[in-house]
């Protein structure tokens, strides 16, 4: 039951769906697994709503994982969606709105020189990692345990994520070919890195990281971590990857690397760039890039990629997110929120964390902060369920997973913050 109505409509969809899709759901952690219960279906969203078939209203902090920083329905977004569908809505050849939206990114993100557009951040990052490859000469990769970098076979290691959400960090079907390529090591924790890449010198052909890992709930880089890489990079002639899916545009128009000043070679985006059509891209420095076909040998490829709608889209939310007072106000929002939730924590006397930056936050149901996937207690997922299905109940959207980040949008009003920290205080209870 979510604030009032059943979910009976849902439940009938979802014992439907799983007949015809695998899990009832075309993405893994939307099937509750983790937190048990129907998944409301959704009928529509506006603003910081988002609206289940049976009828529930409630507060998403979801976004589509991170896409909907205006909020749902934004009518500049529509327009743009609907002005593009008009026009027709694939061509399979270049359009404007692909040199527009690149500029945008080669003018916003410090590093990047030049950028494909792709569909998905997984088509992103795996196309990144290929370009490392081509550009060293190496085959060996280095991820950080709790990080997700989407599906790719050389990603489903030690991932986070959906991944990490179901115990499974890496995945049958991936032959150890390809994972035995794949290194891996804890998050922070350069002393644990420098000893990996002690043993793999001279081979390994890219570090991919996420500069905040927000797929094991929210980390923030310690100090020197991001600069550490960099250096390390530089010593080794290693690329460093920043995977930018869910931090480009969020946490700084210019994304991690403005806010902490540390530039990659490769940049991965999605998300935020689509406005919730599929969009993702990497882009790097101009020499780099230009190894990718059709202007080098490189191959990549894609029949969507830099589609109408989905450019139109992510034009829209750019260039909202390009005007004055933005970033302002989604750090007033979301400062707000973790006071609130910090004041709840420490009057409740829970034992509990709140991690943010800019606008992505989360609650670790820990006494400790959390700097890396293996300081999440064990119990986390179990008190976590708990929290979730109370605030579910009491009409708040959170990710059905411990190991994924609250988004906050431009949509979500003070009324609204202040009633998720209302509601947060009966849920941290039931958390204990
Ligand atoms: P997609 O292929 O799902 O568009 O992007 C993969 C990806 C790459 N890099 C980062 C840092 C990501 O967070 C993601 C995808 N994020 C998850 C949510 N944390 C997608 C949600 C889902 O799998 O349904």
């Amino acid at each position: 039951m979510t604030n009032g109505i059943p979910l009976q409509k849902s439940e009938e969809f979802f014992h439907r769906a799983e007949k015809v899709i695998p899990g009832g759901v075309n993405s893994p952690v939307r099937a509750f697994g983790a937190v048990g219960g129907t998944p409301p279906f959704i009928s529509s969203a506006k603003g910081s709503k988002i609206y289940d078939v049976d009828g529930n209203e409630y507060i998403d902090y979801v976004c589509s994982w991170g896409p909907l920083i205006l909020g749902h329905a934004h009518p500049a977004v529509v327009e743009a969606i609907k002005d593009a569908a008009e026009k027709g809505s694939s061509f399979g050849a270049p359009t404007e709105n692909e040199i527009l939206l690149a500029e945008k990114i080669v003018e916003a993100v410090p590093s990047i020189e030049k950028v494909r557009l792709v569909s998905s951040g997984t088509e992103a990052t795996m196309s990144a990692v290929r370009l490392a490859r081509a550009a060293t000469g190496r085959d060996k990769t280095v991820k950080f345990t709790g990080c997700y970098h989407g599906h790719a076979d050389s990603f489903l290691v030690q991932a986070g994520s959906g991944a990490l959400t179901f115990g499974e960090p890496s995945s049958p079907g991936v032959p150890s070919s390809v994972t035995n390529d794949t290194l891996v090591s804890p998050y922070n924790d350069l002393d644990s890195l420098d000893k990996l890449l002690s043993e793999n010198k001279g081979e390994v052909a890219a570090i991919i990281v996420e500069p905040i890992a927000a797929n094991m709930g929210c980390v923030p880089p310690k100090e020197g971590f991001l600069a550490g890489l960099r250096e390390r990079c530089d010593a080794d002639a290693m690329i460093l990857i920043f995977d930018e899916v869910i931090t480009g545009f969020r946490v700084a128009f210019g994304g991690a690397q403005e806010l902490y000043g540390v530039m990659p070679d490769i940049t991965t985006l999605g998300k935020i760039i689509g406005g919730g059509l599929p969009v993702g891209a990497y882009g790097g420095k101009a020499d780099l890039m230009d190894m990718i076909a059709p202007a080098g040998p490189v191959y990549q490829a894609g029949t969507l990629s830099g589609n109408p709608l989905a450019t139109s889209a992510g034009l829209a939310v750019l260039d909202e997110l390009s005007k004055p007072g933005t970033y302002e106000k989604l750090e007033k929002r979301s400062s707000d929120l973790e006071t609130g939730l910090k004041d709840a924590i420490e009057t409740l006397k829970v034992s509990a964390v709140v991690q943010r930056v800019g606008s992505l936050l989360c609650i670790y149901f820990s006494d400790e902060p959390i700097e890396k996937l293996e300081d999440i207690p064990d119990n986390v997922a179990e008190r976590y369920k708990r929290y979730f299905h109370s605030m579910l109940e009491s009409g708040i959207y959170l990710a059905p997973s411990a190991y994924e980040a609250m988004f906050i949008s431009l949509a979500h009003s003070s009324e609204d913050i202040e009633s998720t920290i209302k509601k947060s205080i009966h849920a941290l209870e039931k958390s204990r």
